[in-house]
């Protein structure tokens, strides 16, 4: 692991929803090139950047049919290295979006698979023969359905862990590893610093499971064979989306010395408020546990690896109207969210949005709705017939990938600023919840998040400090942050109500960060407090 690595502070751009400059209602890399001096004033040092490549758009971008090039509605390659050297020049670094589980079925690798069995591309997907007329295996999609698509022509049928416009890449074939490497590094090349690997640890396929997944036979391999043949030799970092993984497994795929990832996420703390971690199914979020899985991490992943600190993203709603208190505490849940969460060791990620402390938009209707996942959820429970319509549109409004897709609000103007025409997806602009309003105030989100930014570069102990956990009950954690005799304490009041200030604080701290103008006997609601020793 590289030293900037380690001091990364990333924030997540979907470009779709950024900012538009041309009025089709799409964002686009001009917007982003317009943006890049909010971001060096924010603070962030690294930009991950969602698919900006051509794709038939099934799944926003997810489904790419040249890996190689930009979508016409996002711009063009000389605008991206335009927009790559205006982050360079900031200081800013930028990760891509590395979507390599999967191709577009537009994708002429697959439209050539397709043609016939003996194509010389055939085998750059899984294809199977039905069993009995039916399905290969029982495997279902993430999106619903079979995870198995049959295409009349060759009579066979093809992999899908997504949506059927998604097949599957055939990591098998020494062919598709290698065409794989070389695009990572056209990327590197051009002056790219990483990736952010999508479903990666679904590359290598276990035929053996009753349930489609990962975490295959091949897949350190697959990992280390891209790590030598394009990520090490220029010093890229990555971290993979690994849903599922305990702490043992993500220190498989990131130890120093394996050569595989740089980092992984870990989303644990994100199923919670979610019956079996169905986002459609809410349950009252427990708050205990979100602090015990996040020190979980931080104890599992010390020995050898660095977490990725992470809350919100293009596939979550967001953490204020989930863990927060939208209602009475936008501002002290907000922040404290972001205390708790960015006081520990790790690589912060921020999404868009996340900066202002922006809750969920309001949907009405199935229409509003433009995700695949939604849609495709939404049909199936109505197909069950056990809910009413009423229930349905609350179901989607608690769990929906879109809550976390609607466009930055940058002005009090017409459709928040993002476009002057109509825009892709509803936009939401709530009084006080745009860029331009909290620039001006003081005590805004934004304002608080650019200081918390800075605090992290400035003090060594929260950059690389050992992790330990005090206190967490009665909604009230502390943890510590040791490095060379310096000790950061971070004690959070995740609560409606005040409660006594714990009794591990030692006296006589001196205030780095604190969501509250005075710190006293009491923690108040949503306080949290960034001491120092
Ligand atoms: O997501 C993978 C994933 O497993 C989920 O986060 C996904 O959003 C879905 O809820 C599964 O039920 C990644 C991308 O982040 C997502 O946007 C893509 O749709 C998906 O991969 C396929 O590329
Ligand atoms: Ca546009």
């Amino acid at each position: 692991m590289k030293q900037w690595h380690k001091e990364i502070i990333a924030y997540q751009i979907y470009p779709r929803s950024y900012c538009d400059t041309n009025g089709d209602g799409i964002g686009d890399i001009k917007g982003i090139i317009g943006k890049l001096d909010y971001l060096k004033e924010l603070g962030i040092n690294t930009v991950w950047l969602s698919p900006c490549y051509p794709s038939p758009g099934d799944d926003n971008g997810y489904d790419i049919s040249d890996y190689r090039g930009i979508a016409p509605e996002y711009g063009s390659i000389e605008e991206f290295k335009e927009m790559l050297d205006g982050m360079h020049s900031r200081g800013i670094r930028l990760l891509m979006d590395l979507v390599v589980n999967h191709t577009s079925d537009e994708h002429e690798w697959f439209v050539k698979s397709r043609e016939s069995r003996d194509n010389p591309y055939r085998d750059y997907y899984i294809w199977r023969d039905p069993v009995d007329g039916h399905e290969p295996n029982e495997w279902v999609a993430a999106f619903g359905g079979s995870a198995w698509e049959y295409d009349e022509k060759t009579g066979q049928y093809y992999l899908h862990l997504f949506s059927k416009k998604q097949p599957d890449l055939n990591w098998e074939n020494p062919k598709v590893r290698q065409e794989i490497a070389d695009m990572i590094n056209y990327w590197l090349d051009m002056g790219v610093d990483g990736f952010r690997c999508d479903v990666i640890n679904n590359i290598s396929k276990d035929f053996t499971r009753p349930y489609a997944g990962g975490n295959g036979p091949r897949l350190h391999e697959f990992l280390h064979e891209l790590h030598v043949r394009a990520l090490e030799p220029h010093g890229a970092f990555t971290v993979g989306e690994t849903w599922g993984l305990t702490p043992a497994q993500a220190l498989d795929l990131t130890g120093e010395a394996r050569g595989e990832l740089t980092t992984t996420f870990q989303f644990e703390h994100l199923l919670l408020g979610r019956v079996n971690g169905d986002k459609f199914d809410p349950e009252p979020v427990d708050r205990k546990a979100f602090v015990d899985i996040l020190a979980k991490w931080e104890y599992g992943l010390a020995s050898d690896s660095y977490p990725v600190l992470v809350m919100e993203n293009h596939d979550q709603p967001r953490a204020l109207s989930r863990f927060g208190d939208r209602e009475n505490y936008p501002y002290e849940s907000a922040t404290m969210l972001a205390m708790l969460l960015y006081g520990m060791r790790g690589i912060p990620f921020i999404y868009q949005g996340q900066e202002l402390g922006l809750h969920d938009p309001t949907f009405n209707s199935i229409d509003e709705y433009r995700d695949i996942e939604t849609i495709n959820a939404y049909n199936e429970l109505k197909a069950t017939g056990k809910f009413t319509e009423d229930e349905l549109i609350k179901k989607m409004q608690y769990g929906s990938r879109d809550c976390g897709r609607t466009p930055m609000p940058w002005t009090t103007g017409s459709e928040g600023g993002f476009t002057s025409g109509t825009p892709w997806i509803k936009t939401q602009v709530d009084a006080g919840f745009t860029v331009e309003e909290q620039e001006r105030d003081e005590k805004s989100v934004l304002n608080f998040y650019r200081k918390l930014i800075k605090l992290r570069k400035e003090i060594p102990a929260l950059a690389d400090g050992e992790f330990a956990l005090l206190l967490n009950e009665n909604n009230t954690s502390v943890y510590t942050r040791t490095l060379d005799g310096e000790t950061v304490y971070v004690v959070s009041r995740f609560d409606e109500s005040e409660c006594p200030m714990p009794d591990c604080i030692p006296a006589g701290l001196t205030v780095l960060l604190n969501n509250y103008d005075s710190v006293g006997d009491t923690l108040k609601p949503f306080q949290s407090i960034w001491f120092k020793k």
